[in-house]
């Protein structure tokens, strides 16, 4: 490939003169910005240890009220972007929240959209948009751009989830930002009842309901026994996975992220092949060895999380000889679609 021109190939006097025009030659650039083939990518393969990470985040609780963090969150940052960037990914945040009994998260609604994997404890609720999701481990909820989200929690035990935003796109986008709010007064009406079985949706009075996100909570006994079935079912299948969809029109759930759970077979090894959106990975319940091409392979236990990022092929395996595995698995690949970039390379 020719060789490109460098800024020191240029006069100081011309680099100034361009500099007082808010000017900048492309070509020292060109190869950076279009590198061949394969883009540059900040996004590191990194694993956060739920075993180190529970103390921490625990100790928070007792070093900072929830008054003064509103949302207690310790920040799962990609080391490849900068911590301080609090990224995992390009487009995609994680965060690990904390509420402990009787704590009140206050209502707010922002533009990015959020959603929220319930990690450990019970008796916490999220109120979005006047629905009261009571979390389980494994369940997911959503709280959409622009709907209004309170967390509150009348259980007896610490309770922490996985946030998950796509918080650095909307944020890079300038985009980015929150209304206080009111508390949300409770109406009657609950997604995960209204939508509870697949293949059928509601149509009473015969036509689709006007709500864009008509389904708000997704419990993890249901998305468990759909991986379930659909094992038994096809026990030629691969890749035992279901997307978390909206109900009414089958398109992701939400806009920017896609969300789905995995199951891993007692033993299966499972080549995920090289796309383009970045993805992360949770096991809800078991364990997975997680190889990435280029970087050593590593065991996520129950709760751990990792990313890796696009364009990169990712196998799993599940170590135990007689339990399946069970991932939640987080990837931009509604936004690379939308956006016409993605890409599967096999
Ligand atoms: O719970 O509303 O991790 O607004 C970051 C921003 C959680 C939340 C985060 C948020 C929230």
């Amino acid at each position: 490939m020719n060789e490109l021109g460098r800024l020191e190939d240029l006069p100081q006097d011309y680099r100034d003169d361009l500099k007082k025009l808010n000017l900048v030659p492309l070509w020292p650039s060109l190869r950076g910005l279009l590198p061949p083939k394969v883009p540059t990518r900040q996004t590191q393969v990194t694993h956060w240890p739920y075993a180190g990470i529970r103390p921490l985040l625990l100790k928070a609780g007792e070093l900072t009220p929830i008054e003064k963090a509103e949302r207690r969150v310790l920040v799962l940052a990609n080391p490849g972007h900068g911590l301080e960037k609090m990224q995992a990914s390009a487009a995609m945040y994680l965060g690990l929240q904390l509420l402990m009994p009787g704590e009140w998260a206050p209502s707010h609604r922002h533009t990015p959209n959020a959603v929220r994997m319930v990690v450990e404890g019970e008796g916490a609720w999220t109120n979005v948009d006047g629905e009261k999701c009571y979390m389980r481990r494994g369940d997911l909820i959503l709280t959409p751009t622009g709907l209004w989200h309170e967390h509150g929690h009348d259980g007896d035990q610490p309770v922490v989830w996985l946030d998950v935003l796509d918080l650095p796109l909307v944020f890079y986008m300038e985009a980015s930002y929150h209304i206080n709010g009111e508390p949300q007064a409770v109406k009657p009406g609950r997604g995960d009842r209204a939508y509870a079985r697949g293949g059928v949706a509601p149509t009473p009075v015969f036509q689709r309901s006007d709500k864009r996100y008509p389904m708000l909570h997704y419990p993890w006994v249901e998305a468990r026994a759909a991986l379930e079935s659909l094992a038994a079912d096809r026990p030629d299948l691969d890749c035992v996975q279901v997307t978390y969809v909206n109900p009414e029109t089958g398109e992701d759930a939400e806009n920017i992220l896609g969300f789905y759970a995995l199951m891993l077979r007692p033993g299966q090894t499972l080549r995920l092949p090289a796309r383009s959106p970045a993805q992360v990975f949770h096991p809800i319940e078991g364990r997975a060895e997680v190889s990435v091409e280029g970087h050593a392979p590593f065991t996520m236990a129950e709760a751990d999380t990792c990313c890796a990022p696009g364009y990169t092929a990712v196998t799993l395996r599940n170590p135990s000889a007689d339990q399946p595995a069970f991932l939640f698995v987080a990837d931009e690949s509604p936004l690379h679609r939308k956006l016409g970039v993605y890409e599967n390379r096999g």
